[in-house]
């Protein structure tokens, strides 16, 4: 028997340690607030400390960490973005993710899997090798590959989609994608921040942003106000509802994005598959379970129903591709929430009211940002001003009509 088990769970003088502390009262101050427990705003809140020595942080969060867009996507990771900004984005976070476990001390369970594209036609395959130039251009390892390469990597596929849906031509491979314990991601960068003095509050509502003369003076909560000259918001989904409490108009809409598991398998496929075509993409975790998800629900709504429509569509493209999982069960259904922005670009940084900084339109790419995201909003709430990485992502952009038009590099058709 491990001795960490004989010593925590049969002896009560060593109680299991916390992960992170559990601070019984808010403090009148901070340095920064962080509306959001999700996994880009404990990075930042965790960047925050390790980067720049502020650690006079709260990070609010009304639900529990990781409940949000942390929780409720399918864990995948890749950079074969299409604009050089996105490129240079997503592949920063690849990096920071290969080392993230080793830095926490703490296992991700990040596994590089490689990641197909399937193209079902032949204008699709042409769009797959446009695709592939362009990463290949900006530095992202991408290839389009035949259907014997498809077939030896992933032997299970039904190349011809059981005769119901179009054959698949080729594919755009993606060599680094991958995928990680999203749950563990949130965690790790939760016990990081704490341990460098940040402090997480969770079932810690924010009501309001106080903001004087264009500056921010502090944050009402459900268990009172805290002054800070400095407050980041990063709530995916609720966006809409902080940034109406300090007046700012952004071009979010918020859709439902729907995703299951099944009952855990042996372990049999190796690589995440995308099929635009089915609107679909998964993966086999790490416990066995297959992963997968849709396109958005095509509607504008804030809620997570689960619906049986989904499942049935799901249930038939997962068939199209591997018939053979006639008998696997759902194990289980979930949605998230999707602010979605015109380019499919996030919107992040610096915004008209001074100390109030925004991470927000993370769509369905939210996961795989999170390192980055977490890196480049701390240095911006630091030093006050966008991070190189992020300077396109300003909610400006749209002002300017400078869009960072992403919309090609998108999982699935939305
Ligand atoms: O952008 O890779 C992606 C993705 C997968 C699922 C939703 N978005």
């Amino acid at each position: 028997m491990p001795y960490r088990l004989l010593k925590y769970a049969l002896h009560k003088d060593h109680p299991e340690p916390r992960m992170f502390r559990a601070p019984e009262r808010l403090k009148e101050e901070y340095d920064a607030v962080i509306i959001g427990g999700g996994g880009h705003g404990l990075g930042a809140a965790y960047y925050l400390a390790k980067e720049h020595g502020i650690t006079s942080v709260a990070v609010l969060e009304k639900g529990y960490i990781g409940g949000g867009g942390t929780g409720r996507n399918t864990a995948i990771v890749r950079s074969n973005y299409l604009t050089p900004e996105g490129a240079r984005f997503y592949q920063e976070s690849v990096d920071l993710f290969r080392d993230l476990s080793r830095e926490f001390n703490f296992n991700l369970f990040y596994s590089e899997r490689g990641h197909f594209t399937l193209a079902h036609s032949p204008a699709s395959l042409n769009t797959q090798r446009w695709r592939a130039e362009v990463n290949k251009h900006l530095g992202i390892d991408s290839e389009v590959v035949d259907r014997a390469f498809i077939k030896k990597t992933v032997p299970e596929i039904d190349l011809d989609a059981g005769g119901h849906q179009a054959p698949i031509y080729g594919a755009l491979y993606h060599p680094p994608g991958a995928i990680a314990r999203h749950d563990a991601v949130a965690w790790g960068y939760a016990r990081g921040a704490d341990q460098r003095g940040a402090e997480i509050h969770q079932q810690t509502a924010v009501t309001g942003v106080e903001v004087r003369d264009g500056e921010v003076a502090g944050v009402h909560t459900d268990k009172g106000f805290i002054k800070t000259r400095k407050v980041l918001s990063a709530v995916a989904g609720w966006t809409t509802s902080i940034t109406r409490m300090v007046g700012l108009r952004t071009p979010l809409v918020i859709h439902p994005l729907q995703a299951l598991v099944t009952e855990p398998l042996k372990p049999w496929l190796n690589s995440i598959v995308v099929s635009a075509s089915l609107h679909l993409y998964m993966s086999q975790s790490s416990r066995g379970e297959l992963v997968a998800g849709a396109s958005l629900d095509p509607y504008e709504l804030i809620s997570m129903r689960s619906t049986l429509d989904f499942a049935e569509g799901m249930s038939a493209g997962m068939l199209d591709l591997f018939p053979f999982l006639g008998d696997v069960k759902i194990l289980r259904q979930w949605a998230g929430l999707c602010d979605m922005t015109p380019d499919f670009s996030p919107i992040m940084g610096t915004t008209p009211i001074k100390g109030f900084y925004i991470d927000a339109g993370w769509g369905t790419w939210g996961f795989k940002a999170t390192p980055v995201s977490g890196k480049t909003m701390a240095w911006t709430m630091a030093n006050d001003h966008d991070h190189e990485l992020i300077k396109a992502f300003n909610l400006s952009r749209f002002g300017r009509f400078q869009l960072v038009g992403e919309k090609g590099a998108a999982s699935v058709g939305h």
